[in-house]
């Protein structure tokens, strides 16, 4: 997936008509792509003028407000994330800053290992979007610093639009006749960064539900350079037994620095449940918190899981308000120190921007990867890293283009309000114990 630049430039014209030819077939079947006129971005984005605004009112009524910045090694990046659901009489800030942290690509025959952020271009190798490839939303237009094609700096390479996702939720009420149902409506934004053969999704998906699901998607090509006939690392691509595509790793890792309420002060909490089989009639399970009140390289195990939880604000139950990380599917790698937890919580250093070949010059000895920074400070301003690692056995089917695979997780939130955010305004009196039932 990897190559010098000279051939990925020969190579970039053919892969911009694959995909023009993608985006017309895409296009013939779903309709033609709409730009909606958008209303003006409002003021109530604090610390970005209207051209970095991002703001989307989504039909069920949930607002989402951010600022987007765009970096040379990281790419797209996040800022003061903000979610308004029907009833909220103000934003509710959750994430000040969300970004991507590393991609880091180690291949099985021990031969090369990748950072795909940090030394392979990542946020350089931004590509223009087809409108087709951002169906109802619009395009905006990125100037990439220090942009592979000099002479093109400015690439229409950041696509904000909507989808729908399905019930959001469904609820019979007196009679077969009377049913509370909603259609989720999703708010997406994305981009696709170039790295060598391979291209980059990063989406950024906002629920109406307050959940954010932060994915990448790996597409493109497998590298050319990358086949090995005879190591046994590898599986058979094209007739026979001759062409075996090198096996490899995806380590794609996050960063994101919360801000509930405004504050960057909130507090981490585990939970892990146990279940015995020696209950008096049926097995019971208890579930037990734990403060992590130092930094910590966390473990996802059964039953566990973590919230960061708010320093100041509650919801209308008086509950302090917080966002719980829902991890995706992984497959984590050994082979390194900073790829052996899928977590990590550690003190807000502003140095410590990439989980591993941190590019800043944080002072001599300081080290340059995320598990090595979990060392025993006390967490009074957390920051959130979290990798999902995807083992990649090149199949036939990943030619050609290669289909999409998906790796990433979610945040979902815990007591950020009383209620479900879309409840029917007939169900708006049916919060805590709800007696007879509706
Ligand atoms: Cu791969």
């Amino acid at each position: 997936m990897h190559v010098n630049r000279i051939s990925r430039a020969r190579r970039r014209g053919a892969v911009a008509l694959t995909v023009a030819a993608l985006a017309a077939g895409a296009t013939a079947g779903a309709g033609p792509a709409v730009a909606q006129p958008k209303a003006a971005p409002s003021a109530a984005v604090p610390g970005c003028s209207a051209a970095y605004t991002i703001e989307q009112k989504l039909s069920t009524g949930t607002t989402w407000r951010m600022c987007w910045h765009y970096e040379r090694e990281a790419g797209l990046v996040l800022e003061n994330i903000s979610y308004q659901p029907p009833g909220e009489a103000a934003p509710i800030k959750v994430l000040a800053d969300a970004k991507l942290a590393q991609i880091h690509v180690p291949y099985d025959d021990g031969k090369n290992e990748y950072s795909d952020l940090t030394q392979y271009g990542f946020g350089t190798g931004l590509m223009n979007m087809q409108p087709g490839e951002c169906p109802g939303g619009t395009i905006k237009t990125v100037k990439v610093p220090d942009a592979i094609d000099p002479a093109h700096p400015n690439v229409k390479g950041l696509c904000t639009t909507t989808r729908s996702r399905g019930h959001a939720f469904r609820m019979q009420g007196d009679s077969a006749n009377k049913v509370f149902q909603t259609q989720g409506k999703d708010f997406l934004v994305y981009t696709v960064n170039q790295v060598g053969w391979y291209e980059y999704i990063t989406e950024w998906r906002f629920q109406d539900d307050g959940t954010i699901n932060m994915n990448v998607g790996a597409t493109g090509s497998l590298s050319p350079y990358d086949y090995d006939a005879g190591d046994g690392r590898g599986w058979p691509l094209g007739k026979g037994a001759t062409a075996y595509a090198t096996s490899h790793q995806h380590d794609v890792f996050w960063k994101l620095d919360f801000a509930l309420d405004g504050s960057s002060k909130g507090r981490v909490e585990q939970y892990d449940s146990a279940v015995t089989t020696h209950g008096a009639n049926t097995p019971t399970n208890k579930t037990t918190l734990t403060k992590v009140t130092k930094e910590l390289a966390g473990d996802a195990k059964n039953m566990r899981w973590w919230r960061i939880v708010s320093a100041t604000g509650k919801n209308k139950d008086n509950h302090a308000r917080s966002y719980e990380i829902v991890p995706g599917p992984t497959t984590k790698y050994p082979g390194r120190s900073f790829t052996q937890h899928d977590v990590y919580f550690t003190q807000y250093n502003k140095c410590e921007q990439f989980a591993s070949d941190n590019l800043p010059n944080c002072g001599a000895g300081h080290p340059k990867q995320v598990d090595k920074w979990v060392n025993g400070q006390t967490l009074t301003q957390p920051v959130v890293w979290v990798n999902v690692g995807f083992h990649h056995i090149a199949r036939d089917e990943d030619q050609q283009p290669m289909p999409v695979h998906w790796q990433g997780f979610s945040i979902a939130p815990r007591d950020v309000t009383a209620m479900n955010p879309l409840t029917p305004a007939a169900l708006a009196d049916q919060n805590g114990n709800v007696n007879g039932g509706s």
